[in-house]
């Protein structure tokens, strides 16, 4: 219904003035809304986690997935004492319906999972064409450390400047998953409120990716970050990422072909236990014991293993355009295309 009510607030307001890239909200996903725009995965999991991924049935009725009016989690399993020759713990991959090119999301997270051995990830990806088509980590990261590394994997041929404008720090430079084990281009965020327990500690806050034909930004803001715009914070109708300011993390198309490198993509949440960056990485942390030997024992150390989402907003890439920026109402709104 929210999807109709805001299509219809388009059709009848009378347009402001909006000049730059601003991008229309086309997907306005809060609460209940989750279980109609993503379908669940039930898959193995392909980077080796200690979990078992659930069906949307098996999740809502072992609660492991939650939504009321205006909140959504997602969560691993924190009761089952598990076989060590069994199934891994039940967790739960979502991917949305809809695929995106040209847009921006905004994640508007209360909370995120945290525990040792949780991997949880927040990203983008054509998983049938997979790494041709690309990949976008928005959120990512293991074991608790902080910071958030965002990452772009992809085929060769694609490689990110070492000087960019953005406030985060860059990790490798080539994209391509066959360099640097599959690392990506990553940039780490400059600080460790966008991860793990300190984001839990404030009330989580919000990640935001512009997708656009020639860049690819991520923002991060923390609650209580004043300088969070308020079309991000309220959730607005239009959002202008030009007015945002510095980015954390800056992918340009400088030496990378995008249409060659970036498919139309899903965005998908997952959480994975250990596997093959969570539980290749557990020694160097102060967790204790084996990462599936963690997983299988504790059931109670995952209590707050949870992604709590107050939104996912979608802008922009669903509404039909002309190359002159105007929409099949007429209506100039935006400058992309
Ligand atoms: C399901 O999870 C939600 C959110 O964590 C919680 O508020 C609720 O009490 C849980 N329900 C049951 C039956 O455990
Ligand atoms: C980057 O995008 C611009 C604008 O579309 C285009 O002219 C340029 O060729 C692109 N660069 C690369 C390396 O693809
Ligand atoms: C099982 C699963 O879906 N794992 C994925 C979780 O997210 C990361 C993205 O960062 C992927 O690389 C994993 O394949």
């Amino acid at each position: 219904m929210r999807l109709f009510a805001s299509t219809a607030l388009f059709a009848l307001s009378p347009l402001p003035l909006v000049l730059g890239a601003t991008y229309l909200l086309t997907d306005n996903i809060v609460g209940k809304t989750f279980y109609s725009n993503f379908d669940w995965e039930a898959i193995p999991d392909p980077t080796h986690g200690r979990v078992n991924y659930v069906n949307s049935a098996t999740s809502s009725s072992q609660n492991l997935t939650f939504a009321t009016s205006d909140t959504f989690i997602l969560r691993t399993d924190f009761k089952t004492v598990l076989d060590p020759n069994g199934p891994g713990r039940n967790s739960v991959r979502i991917r949305s319906k809809k695929t995106y090119t040209t847009h921006v999301a905004v994640f508007n997270m209360r909370h995120m999972p945290q525990g040792c051995g949780t991997w949880p990830a927040v990203w983008e990806t054509d998983g049938a064409n997979w790494p041709n088509g690309g990949e976008i980590d928005i959120l990512e990261g293991v074991n608790d450390q902080a910071p958030d590394l965002v990452s772009v994997h992809t085929s060769p041929g694609c490689t990110m400047p070492s000087s960019r404008t953005m406030t985060g720090t860059p990790t490798y430079l080539d994209c391509q998953t066959g360099a640097n084990s599959n690392a990506g281009c990553g940039v780490k965020l400059s600080t460790t409120l966008s991860y793990g327990p300190a984001f839990n500690k404030v009330g989580g806050g919000w990640y935001v990716i512009e997708r656009s034909p020639t860049y690819m930004k991520v923002w991060f803001w923390s609650r209580r970050d004043t300088s969070v715009p308020a079309e991000v914070a309220n959730g607005g109708q239009y959002v202008n990422p030009d007015t945002w300011g510095t980015p954390a993390a800056y992918f340009p198309n400088t030496s990378c072909d995008f249409p060659s490198h970036f498919d139309a993509h899903s965005i998908i949440i997952n959480l994975t236990l250990c596997g093959d960056w969570a539980g290749a990485t557990y020694g160097q942390t102060s967790c204790p014991s084996t990462c599936v030997g963690y997983v299988n024992n504790n059931p109670s150390a995952f209590t707050d293993a949870y992604f709590d989402f107050a939104s996912l907003r979608v802008y922009g890439a669903t509404v039909p355009l002309t190359k002159r920026g105007v929409d099949v109402h007429g209506r100039a709104h935006r400058r992309e295309f």
